[in-house]
């Protein structure tokens, strides 16, 4: 059983910082400004450090974990940072084969796509992944009052590269199981849902200020099979998380039709992708959430007078929840210009003070 007091105490700088103030959805002086994968390709001082070393080991080396993390604060200012690290981490932990093949993403030796196939999917023990831990308190040391994001992936979007193999664009076989094989589909989805529920608490319990669900791919599949196959799962999660007390958000891609149901799940926070305006996301998720987007990351592409433009909407349209953090639609694209992500949270920082 978790016990909050396992979490270490906030200060009070951190517990007033305001991204956490934010998605509690109290007044903030400023609006919160992140960038899903803000760490990464887009930084030449990310490259630096990572040559040579594949992304798996990078993710188990805690003072490479920790660097990383830092950079995107340092040098965009951002108002959290997020754990480097990657969805796939925890099944690693467990025991799948798998790696991330750089400019593909996860790839898994061999599918899950039968029963004989759940049987790697063994309980996740805190030990498997102590360098977790590591990381996390290294950095709860070095960031201050600045909020440390932790993050695992859903069970569908975790479903999605295990039983596919890897990305996907139409999640055929990982719909074909659920649709087909619904027994099946519940076990795999319930050893996925208890390896997630560890990875998220201990990333709390050694610090972590906030937790997202990334549910990245959810949004390939209908309302009506989202509320029986994925929604049980990720309501399994978020309650199992509830009593640390720490903001829980949940994010997917392509969720326009989700998002009173991604609330539903038990999120204190709401990730929009670009596709519905904040304004619209608000009405639907519907009171006592705050909400977390969405300028299209696209527009990073384009002349500073638009993104400001853009920016502007965007802000403009987060006015009608009742707590907006600023972010991407989706994650920081490779080849975009880390000045402009600068200038972008600066530009946020700067229209939104009261
Ligand atoms: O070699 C490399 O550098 C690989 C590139 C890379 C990086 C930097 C991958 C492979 N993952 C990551 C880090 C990562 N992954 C973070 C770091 C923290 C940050 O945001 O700065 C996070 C939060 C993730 C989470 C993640 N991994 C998601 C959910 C978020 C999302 O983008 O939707 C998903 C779907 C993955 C799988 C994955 N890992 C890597 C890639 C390229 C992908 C996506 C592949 C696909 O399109 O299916």
């Amino acid at each position: 059983r978790a016990d909050s007091t396992l979490a270490p105490a906030p200060s009070e700088a951190l517990r007033q910082s305001p991204f956490l103030r934010a998605c509690r959805r109290e007044a903030v002086d400023r609006t919160p400004v992140w960038f899903m994968r803000q760490a990464g390709r887009a930084l030449p001082e990310y490259l630096r450090v990572r040559e040579g070393v594949p992304m798996l080991e990078a993710c188990r080396r805690p003072e490479m974990v920790v660097e990383i993390t830092l950079q995107p604060v340092r040098r965009y200012g951002v108002d959290a940072a997020i754990l480097f690290s990657d969805i796939m981490v925890p099944l690693l932990a467990v025991g799948v084969d798998l790696d991330i093949k750089p400019g593909v993403g996860p790839v898994i030796a061999d599918p899950i796509r039968d029963k004989g196939g759940l049987s790697v999917l063994r309980p996740l023990e805190p030990g498997d992944v102590g360098y977790v831990a590591e990381s996390v308190r290294g950095l709860v040391g070095e960031l201050g009052a600045t909020p440390l994001i932790g993050f695992a992936g859903a069970p569908f979007t975790l479903a999605s590269y295990l039983v596919e193999g890897g990305p996907s664009k139409s999640h055929d076989r990982t719909k074909a199981l659920m649709y087909g094989e619904p027994e099946l589909w519940a076990e795999l989805m319930e050893r996925l849902t208890d390896i997630t529920i560890t990875f998220l608490r201990l990333q709390i319990e050694a610090g972590a200020s906030a937790v997202q669900l990334f549910d990245s791919w959810a949004g390939a599949v209908a309302p009506v099979d989202y509320r029986t196959s994925i929604l049980p799962y990720s309501r399994r999660i978020f309650d199992a998380v509830a009593e640390y007390g720490v903001p829980r958000i949940h994010f997917g891609v392509n969720t326009g039709e989700l998002l009173p149901m991604m609330g539903e799940a038990g999120a204190d926070v709401v990730g929009v992708d670009w596709r519905v305006p904040l304004d619209e996301a608000a009405r639907r998720v519907g009171p006592g959430k705050a909400l977390q987007g969405n300028l299209d990351p696209a527009t990073l592409f384009t002349p500073w007078e638009i993104v400001e433009r853009r920016a502007r909407r965007v802000l403009a349209k987060g006015q009608a929840a009742e707590g907006h953090i600023f972010n991407l639609g989706h994650g920081v694209h490779p080849g975009t210009d880390p000045d402009k992500l600068t200038r972008l949270t600066e530009f946020v920082h700067e229209l939104s003070a009261r």
